[in-house]
């Protein structure tokens, strides 16, 4: 369709407008989820000497896509309605190193009072039968803007860095062999996603066993410094002493 009068024009600017608006909502959403995200790891950074978070990747689904969900599920086609039933316009993928820091974010994010969980999908204990396997939840957050206020909802994929390779690599096999694997690779495929399983636990079982030797108490020199975005904060023996005196 070509759009050319000026009367078309008018059109097509108010509905880039309600476009705008509608895809900006998901970013904004993004936007506040990812904070939170980087706050829980900085904060875990600090108390546990450890991040969870390998990295964080997050995109929002292009008008192509969402089109073609809407025919393939056979949707209404109008805002609201894209809105109400494709809940993975705004995604999110968090890989960890280890399948319990996928339930320690998962519940951290879920414990959060603005946020709400509409669904969770763990294809960690039930994995899909081609082998794939990664927590999925969506999530939905108030977002502010000038004026009104939108509930968004963010899809969180949340996975291991060995689910994540095979997820990757499937996903590529998937296209090029235009979504009909050949039998071969299909049964390649579950076996690597076997070795993906038993390579997460015992890379938990090391953890578990390198945690036990360093919960052992730190020197004195260490409990009195703090590194704030790489500013050392220096807590004096004066300062501490008022604390330890007070009990507080
Ligand atoms: P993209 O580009 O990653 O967003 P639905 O979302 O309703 O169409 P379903 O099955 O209810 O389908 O959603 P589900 O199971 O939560 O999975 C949606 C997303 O998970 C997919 O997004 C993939 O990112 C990922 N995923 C699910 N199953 C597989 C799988 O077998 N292999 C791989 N590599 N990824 C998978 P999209 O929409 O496909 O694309």
């Amino acid at each position: 369709m070509e759009v050319n009068t000026e009367v078309e024009l008018e059109q097509l600017q108010s509905l880039k407008t309600e476009l705008t608006r509608f895809m900006m909502s998901y970013k904004f959403g993004l936007d506040e989820l990812n904070t939170k995200i980087d706050i829980l790891r900085q904060e875990f950074q600090y108390f546990h000497d450890y991040n969870p978070i390998e990295h964080v990747k997050s995109r929002i689904k292009t008008p192509e896509s969402i089109l073609k969900k809407v025919y393939r599920k056979g949707y209404e086609f109008s805002l609201a309605s894209i809105k109400e039933n494709i809940q993975d316009i705004a995604g999110i993928r968090i890989t960890c190193s280890f399948i319990s820091d996928i339930y320690k974010i998962s519940d951290m994010l879920q414990n959060q009072k603005d946020i709400k969980l509409i669904a969770c999908k763990d294809y960690i204990k039930h994995p899909k039968p081609n082998g794939y396997q990664s927590l999925h939840l969506i999530l939905e957050v108030p977002v502010f803007m000038s004026d009104r206020m939108e509930n968004v909802c963010v899809e969180v994929q949340i996975r291991t860095i060995a689910m994540d390779f095979w997820a990757s690599l499937e996903h590529k096999i998937y296209y090029k062999y235009n979504k009909e694997i050949p039998h071969g690779l299909k049964d390649e495929l579950k076996n690597a996603a076997d070795t993906v399983t038993q390579l997460d636990r015992k890379m938990e079982g090391i953890q578990r066993e390198v945690n036990k030797i360093k919960q052992s108490v730190s020197s004195k020199d260490e409990l009195q410094e703090l590194f704030i975005n790489n500013e050392r904060f220096y807590f004096s023996d004066d300062f501490l002493s008022q604390f330890l005196s007070t009990g507080k």
